[in-house]
């Protein structure tokens, strides 16, 4: 089947409207005159029907499978001599750009060999996720072969068809239209009450704590332990470092000494964050020196789940439609690519935020906007999004330059934007929100606070070119933005949405535009980079983004593949 002949029915059926069934696509690539055909499909469907299924192109090819001229049937000798051949189709193939994804000196390259070294320090998954970083490079690779030896082998083939009675699909933390914070005093103390007595739990069975009130009153010289929320952290002029904690009776402050093999430690600490001290109490009650210090983090024995088919899900974000540099060619490549027999498995698309490019996001954005309307924004995305076949189940979350309150969490698109988009019946879910896809619990999260914990940890334990690690420190903290006050806005609820309670078996995030991934506690971590080239902004603060990656995640052996489209 030439892909160029898909890719151009694909085009035309989203110029008219419609959104398309894969097999639909397939059903009309094979006519003899697919321009025809779609002009027949297109008289004869429903007025309101928003997708053309396989069922509306058999109804023209039924009633017409007796006339000489049915453009849905006959042999491909009879083409039109403007249709693409087959090798031409081949050679436009997105997949075989993504050979620069092992050639060297590209972003992408240099991601994934930073991933690979980088999990070799890491910790003890390291071995298997420096393969799984080498397996997605030599899968890319040798998929592009199969792919061309595909194209030509099916050209009389139909795609399969996808069984939805077997799709499983459920949203959890959905903080969407459960808002209650009206930015009081009292909102903010029930959000951070919540925090601590979720994340307490976790640390409760490695420490045996008291609470800050209890502490003070314990004799001098015990052993004590307490849990809390960061209150200050700040070195002595000695070179030590004091750590306050805040528990529901008061704060207490511990001391840890530069010689307790700490340090390494106390470099991850982010304020707010809740956290567990052990040690021995001063003479005078006053202090407690730590021996040890405890993240809520993810048990290493975390058991992840899986589909018990083949399929697969595609984990991308950072659209920015309206951009000047979105790249609208390199996501046409994408979606072509998802109308491919190759692409079959793909059944799901996950959206990690930032759909559009919004307005006023950043200074003089304007200058750099190809459309300046919000709302015209939405719908060149949802005509994007009609390229994307129609059979494919998408899940979605906002982003900052999404049209919903910056601060976390972000509820999911008001019913304006989501009418706008409504034709592919996307799942529009909060920032952060949880979805089992075919038993694999995917956290997704648009990723603000990572610039946080890039500008504060050390480089080694999170950057721009390792963005994966930023997210093992949010894996390791329990919380996907724990500082509260700085870079990242939160909005107090009755329930603190930003936790990670449940263990996810897939972390999925965006926003740093840069692509990495790699496997903390056995937890995959993935950023999936983003679909717009480098605006002048980023270039003014040295962002060097990786555009047109998309990330194909096998839902049954957490297995990575990524492409490239660009
Ligand atoms: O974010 C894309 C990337 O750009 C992300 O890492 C944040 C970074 N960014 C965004 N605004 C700024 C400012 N003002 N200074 C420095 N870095 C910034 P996106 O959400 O797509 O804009
Ligand atoms: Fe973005
Ligand atoms: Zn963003």
């Amino acid at each position: 089947m030439p892909l160029e002949s898909n890719a151009r029915i694909v085009k035309e059926l989203a110029k008219r409207g419609y959104n398309a069934e894969r097999e639909a696509i397939t059903l009309l690539a094979s006519a003899p005159d697919s321009a025809a055909a779609v002009e027949s499909v297109v008289d004869r469907a429903p007025d309101d029907a928003l997708r053309i299924t396989a069922d509306h192109v058999r109804a023209v090819t039924d009633d017409r499978s007796a006339s000489d001229d049915d453009p849905t049937h006959g042999s491909p000798a009879t083409r039109n001599g403007d249709e693409p051949t087959a090798t031409t189709s081949t050679t436009r193939s997105p997949v075989e750009t993504e050979g620069s994804f092992s050639d060297g000196g590209s972003a992408a390259s240099d991601s994934a060999s930073n991933t690979a070294a980088g999990n070799t320090a890491a910790d003890n998954t390291a071995a298997s996720n420096t393969a799984a970083g080498n397996t997605a490079a030599d899968n890319t690779a040798s998929n592009a072969t199969n792919n061309t030896d595909r194209n030509a082998d099916d050209s009389s083939d139909t795609a399969p068809h996808h069984d939805p009675d077997l799709r499983d699909l459920e949203i959890g933390n959905d903080m969407t239209g459960q808002s209650t914070g009206t930015g009081e005093y009292g909102d903010f103390v029930r959000t951070f009450r919540d925090r601590y007595e979720r994340l307490s739990k976790v640390l409760r069975g490695r420490v045996n704590h008291r609470p800050a009130e209890a502490i003070a009153e314990m004799p001098g010289g015990s052993d004590a332990a307490m849990i809390g929320l960061v209150n200050d952290v700040r070195s002595t002029k000695s070179g030590h470092w004091l750590v306050e904690l805040e528990d529901t009776t008061g704060t207490f402050p511990a001391l840890i000494m530069k010689d307790k093999g700490l340090a390494d430690l106390v470099d991850e600490i982010l304020m707010d964050e809740c956290l567990a001290v052990e040690g021995t109490l001063a003479d005078d009650s006053g202090i407690l020196f730590a021996d040890s210090l405890h993240f809520p983090d993810v048990p290493r024995t975390h058991r992840t789940g899986g589909a018990d088919r083949h399929v697969q899900a595609a984990l991308i974000s950072d659209v920015h439609v309206g951009s000047d540099e979105f790249m609208a060619d390199a996501w046409s490549s994408f979606t072509d690519w998802l109308h491919t027999p190759e692409a079959e498995p793909v059944e799901y698309l996950l959206l990690a935020g930032d759909m559009v490019d919004g307005v006023g996001v950043y200074p003089d954005q304007d200058e750099e906007l190809e459309i300046v309307d919000i709302y015209e924004q939405y719908e060149a995305f949802a005509e994007y999004l009609k390229e994307v076949p129609a059979d494919t189940e998408i899940v979605m979350i906002p982003g900052n330059h999404d049209a919903v309150r910056l601060a976390e969490p972000q509820p999911g698109f008001n019913d304006e934007i989501r009418s706008i988009m409504d034709v592919h019946d996307a799942q529009i879910v909060s920032n952060p929100a949880t979805v089992s896809v075919e038993g694999v619990d995917v956290l997704m999260y648009h990723g603000v606070s990572l610039d946080e914990v890039i500008a504060e940890l050390p480089e080694e334990k999170a950057s721009y070119d390792e963005p994966h690690k930023a997210m093992y420190q949010l894996l390791k903290k329990r919380h996907v933005a724990p500082q509260f006050g700085g870079h990242t806005r939160v909005a107090p609820e009755e329930r603190d949405y930003l936790v990670i309670e449940d263990v996810p078996d897939v972390f999925h995030t965006g926003h740093v535009h840069k692509l990495g991934w790699g496997k903390y506690h056995n937890v995959l971590a993935v950023n999936s980079g983003c679909w717009q080239a480098q605006t002048d902004f980023q270039k003014s603060v040295n962002i060097d983004p990786d555009s047109g990656y998309a990330p194909i995640l096998d839902l049954d052996t957490l297995d990575m593949t990524v492409r490239k489209f660009s």
